[in-house]
């Protein structure tokens, strides 16, 4: 079983625009639609697209549940939430221009996490998963949740011996790196900040932090990303395509890399597959829509150079 971890969980609020937002001007608002956030419902999203068993767990609050379960119920998600009494799961607001290309995203704080869901998320743990399942902890922390938190959560997964991903950043970023989890999907400058050294070659900086964390993702943007696992360097060339929205295009990419593993897809497969898919993602307005038929055209454009990771 795959477990999917949205320690804040967001419902996206979409709001279209003719033009790129301007101040001191009347930015009108064309349509608005909804849609789920936080990075780890995204994950969750596309292993159910792929078919992929997957419980989504997470905080939410009680106040606007039934329609962050609606959503969830057209994705597919299963889910096993954790519930904070009188407070409402954040919203995350995101403009979409129809004239340009890109997004702009502004999310909400979220609410605490009250000690006794904290301690319940560790029971669920221990009663769910088994060394077998895969466990990805993704998005932001809520107010409160501390890095001592995030240690705990990680030392309870880690004992019970599944594999553990963290689509994280900042302190909890380098946590994840120290505590050597199986999978990070760091940026190019968020890796120089873990090793400490803005000036860093990207790829020596990759090759030094490889030898900690099983499957080391660097991601690049549209450039697309570098991979580093068992070895060897991967440097994937992603396809160009016209950008919708870029929001929720790395999680994307985070599902179905999962997915390819899970299926024990060879990692070159993994690769092709996660970076069509978020190149697909980025091809649509919302914050989680891809298609898997546009996906497998675009993952035939992606090009993967393999190199030995031992050079340096
Ligand atoms: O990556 C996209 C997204 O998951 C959005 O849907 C939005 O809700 C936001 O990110 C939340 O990001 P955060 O880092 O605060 O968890």
């Amino acid at each position: 079983m795959i477990y999917t971890i949205t320690l804040n969980p967001a419902i996206d609020q979409l709001l279209f625009v003719k033009e790129d937002v301007q101040k001191r001007k009347t930015n009108r608002i064309v349509k608005t639609s909804w849609d789920c956030g936080g990075k780890g419902l995204h994950v969750s999203g596309v292993l159910s697209q792929f078919g992929v068993p997957n419980e989504a767990l997470g905080f939410i609050g009680s106040q606007n549940k039934e329609q962050l379960y609606r959503i969830l119920a057209e994705k597919r998600i299963s889910h096993d939430f954790l519930m904070e009494d009188g407070v409402a799961t954040r919203t995350s607001f995101v403009i979409i221009s129809e004239t340009s290309s890109g997004s702009i995203m502004m999310p909400e704080a979220g609410f605490h996490v009250s000690m006794a869901n904290k301690q319940a998320m560790l029971a669920q743990i221990r009663e769910k998963v088994t060394p077998n399942d895969m466990v990805v902890i993704a998005g932001s922390p809520p107010p409160g949740f501390t890095l001592a938190d995030f240690e705990v959560l990680l030392k309870t997964l880690q004992h019970t011996g599944c594999f553990v991903g963290c689509d994280v950043s900042g302190d909890f970023l380098q946590l994840a790196a120290k505590r050597g989890v199986d999978f990070i999907k760091p940026n190019e400058d968020e890796i120089k900040a873990l090793l400490a050294d803005e000036t860093a070659d990207l790829e020596v900086a990759i090759r030094r932090l490889a030898k900690q964390i099983r499957y080391l993702v660097v991601s690049l943007g549209k450039d697309g990303s570098y991979c580093a696992h068992d070895g060897k360097l991967y440097r994937i060339t992603a396809p160009q395509v016209a950008e919708k929205s870029d929001t929720g295009a790395g999680d994307c990419f985070v599902g179905a890399f999962i997915a390819g593993l899970a299926k024990q897809l060879p990692l070159s497969e993994v690769l092709k597959r996660a970076t069509g898919c978020s190149a697909s993602k980025v091809m649509h307005a919302d914050s989680s829509t891809f298609s898997l038929v546009e996906a497998e055209i675009l993952q035939e454009q992606v090009e993967i150079k393999e190199m030995s990771i031992d050079v340096i």
